[in-house]
């Protein structure tokens, strides 16, 4: 079976989560611990997602979710087109997330709730965990929006969000047109990360087509096909 490395937080693990449902792929989860990841010592690469299938270790989220495509899946090969939406979920849509999910300490705080796992860590840890993310991750965000320039993180968002519901969907009910496919579980997946913690809600009232599309997604894409590793 396959076994997924992740960070539940991670928008890149939600996105291999989401192609790993699209095309019905059982496979089992181990949350990596945060400081050192001794779960991940068989590898030098120190960045979640990874996947393990027996013997073959596929890091990178991108290469991941093509390897799904090609080993797990009647899915055709991606197009230019497609490959381009990929890169635009790498490199622009994910960027808004840390400053909407870590504006500040407060917010940051309550959106840890979401990020963790429930019973994670013992009690006592579970807290100092989520405290010191709170702490770090703000200024983390903040980093991270100056490097992508981005002034209006909700704002730009939303603008990001018209592009993928207009020049993405056009109008049909998927990206491809009838059917759900790979383009849709990045797109989601990404967003699906975010879906707990209150900007979400906000994003999707602006945004009705938005909204249908994520719902439809949802029902085909948010039931897992995992099983969690202890
Ligand atoms: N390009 C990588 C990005 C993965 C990534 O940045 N993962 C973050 C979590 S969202 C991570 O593992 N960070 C740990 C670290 O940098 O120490 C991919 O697509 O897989």
């Amino acid at each position: 079976m396959l076994t997924l490395y992740q960070f539940n937080a991670c928008p890149f693990c939600w996105k291999v989560k989401a192609m790993l449902h699209l095309t019905h792929t059982p496979y089992q989860v181990i949350e990596v611990t945060p400081f050192g990841m001794p779960e991940l010592d068989f590898t030098t690469h120190k960045k979640v997602p990874v996947l393990r299938d027996n013997n073959e270790i596929i890091l990178e989220s991108e290469r991941i979710v093509l390897y799904i495509r090609e080993h797990y899946s009647q899915l055709s090969p991606p197009t230019q087109q497609d490959y381009d939406w990929l890169q635009w979920v790498d490199q622009t849509l994910v960027h808004y997330l840390p400053p909407l999910i870590h504006p500040n300490i407060r917010t940051s705080y309550q959106n840890f709730a979401h990020i963790m796992l429930p019973n994670q860590f013992k009690p006592l840890k579970q807290w100092g965990v989520r405290v010191a993310g709170a702490l770090v991750m703000p200024r983390v965000a903040r980093k991270m929006q100056a490097k992508h320039n981005i002034s209006h993180p909700q704002q730009e968002f939303e603008r990001a969000l018209q592009h993928w519901v207009q020049q993405g969907l056009k109008g049909q009910m998927y990206y491809a047109g009838a059917q759900l496919g790979l383009v849709d579980a990045v797109v989601y997946g990404v967003l699906k990360s975010g879906a707990k913690m209150p900007f979400w809600s906000g994003v999707l009232s602006n945004n009705a087509t938005l909204q249908q599309w994520f719902e439809r997604c949802d029902a085909q894409l948010a039931t897992p096909t995992a099983t969690l590793s202890a």
